[in-house]
């Protein structure tokens, strides 16, 4: 049986990446979601990469979040070694503004799925979102959370701008 470990993982492949990837951070945070965090390049610790997806379903992982820039390679190597949900945040790049690592993280092979987010904070966030709405298929009071959550930021939407 799986146990352990969190039930998000959040990778990335710099730490870099942590300025864009902390905003599902703070998501999760704000849902009272568990998770843990590693700095996994799928050029750089290639053999970490392999030892973290090959081992993170025995753990008690669910899902992971794996963002990354430029040959933004490690969520789909991620989702090549695990059967485990894995979506796809593409970081902001300095050269190309992120279209590198959405073109690079959005075209997988039929087969292997990564859930593609957006580019950036945004994607971050509604990473941390859509990870919050998988557990909550099974997870009665996480759905309330994340209920309230959104009626939340519904409220604080102004009708008129100031
Ligand atoms: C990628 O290269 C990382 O995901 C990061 O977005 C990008 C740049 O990394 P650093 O040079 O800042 O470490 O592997």
């Amino acid at each position: 049986m799986a146990v352990g470990a969190p039930p998000v993982g959040i990778i990335m492949g710099s730490q870099s990446d942590w300025e864009t990837m902390c905003r599902a951070a703070q998501i999760l945070d704000a849902l009272g979601i568990a998770y843990e965090t590693k700095i996994v390049s799928a050029h750089r610790t290639p053999d970490r990469l392999y030892a973290y997806a090959k081992g993170a379903a025995d753990r008690g992982v669910k899902i992971i979040i794996a963002g990354a820039g430029g040959a933004a390679h490690l969520p789909g190597m991620a989702a090549s070694m695990t059967s485990l949900p894995v979506l796809g945040v593409p970081v902001e790049s300095k050269a190309l503004s992120g279209m590198d690592s959405l073109l690079s993280i959005v075209q997988m092979p039929a087969g292997i799925p990564v859930g593609t987010l957006a580019i950036g904070k945004a994607g971050a966030t509604n990473a941390g979102l859509l990870a919050a709405a998988i557990l909550a298929l099974a997870d009665a009071p996480l759905a309330g959370r994340l209920s309230d959550w959104r009626q939340r930021q519904t409220d604080a939407i102004a009708e008129r701008p100031e």
